[in-house]
């Protein structure tokens, strides 16, 4: 069932389908104790996606940079604990690509109202690159851009749904990518808008 789409990549269609209630209301409990909030990058500009984290570490970013923090800046608490469901099914998933005991310690979650991208980037601010990421896209579909070690490398696009799940990891842990705004039908469940779970070993 995973289709290859790198060296290290797959895509597991529809591998989280079965979990949405659970995923749904896992989220519903973590946005009342960290809500998503739109940040400031570095060079000043507002984040055209929302987001929040749970697990012990969480994807910030401010003035200074990109940073993993323990708490969440806009309340100075810990970011709520990972639920037991998220965590399984990013073991499962990285299991089902063939990486082994992934013991994700960090879950950021992206919002995309209509409109809002995501630009090409690569995620380095991880201590180490050896462990995959795990991506859940819940809600509106969207076309993620899935490039090379360079910027100007060409990129592949690749439409998805509801419930698919992506995993990456080894030589194309590094790559560069993106994703455009949501397109297609409003998501039953959803609305207007897509949810994507990022899990990595981020300490
Ligand atoms: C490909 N988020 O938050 S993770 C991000 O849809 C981010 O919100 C995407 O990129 C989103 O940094 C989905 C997809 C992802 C993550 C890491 C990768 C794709 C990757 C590492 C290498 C190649
Ligand atoms: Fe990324």
């Amino acid at each position: 069932e995973p289709e290859r789409i790198g060296p290290c990549a797959f895509v597991l269609h529809g591998y989280a389908l079965s979990q949405e209630q659970a995923l749904l209301s896992a989220i519903a409990g973590i946005e009342d104790r960290a809500p998503f909030r739109r940040m400031v990058t570095p060079g000043g500009l507002t984040m055209s996606a929302a987001l929040t984290n749970c697990g012990a570490l969480g994807w910030t970013t401010d003035r200074r940079g990109y940073l993993y923090t323990a708490a969440d800046p806009d309340s100075g608490r810990p970011w709520p604990d990972m639920p037991q469901a998220f965590a399984m099914l990013a073991r499962t998933a990285a299991a089902a690509a063939g990486f082994r005991d992934f013991e994700p310690d960090a879950c950021l979650m992206n919002r995309y109202a209509s409109g809002a991208r995501m630009s090409l980037h690569q995620d380095k601010n991880e201590r180490d690159f050896g462990a995959p990421i795990v991506s859940v896209s819940l809600g509106m579909s969207a076309t993620f851009l899935f490039g090379g070690l360079a910027r100007s490398d060409r990129v592949m696009k690749l439409l998805l749904h509801h419930g698919d799940v992506v995993v990456w990891g080894g030589e194309d842990r590094l790559r560069y990518h993106g994703v455009l705004a949501p397109e297609g039908a409003t998501h039953p469940l959803l609305g207007d808008c897509r949810i994507n779970l990022t899990f990595r070993k981020a300490g």
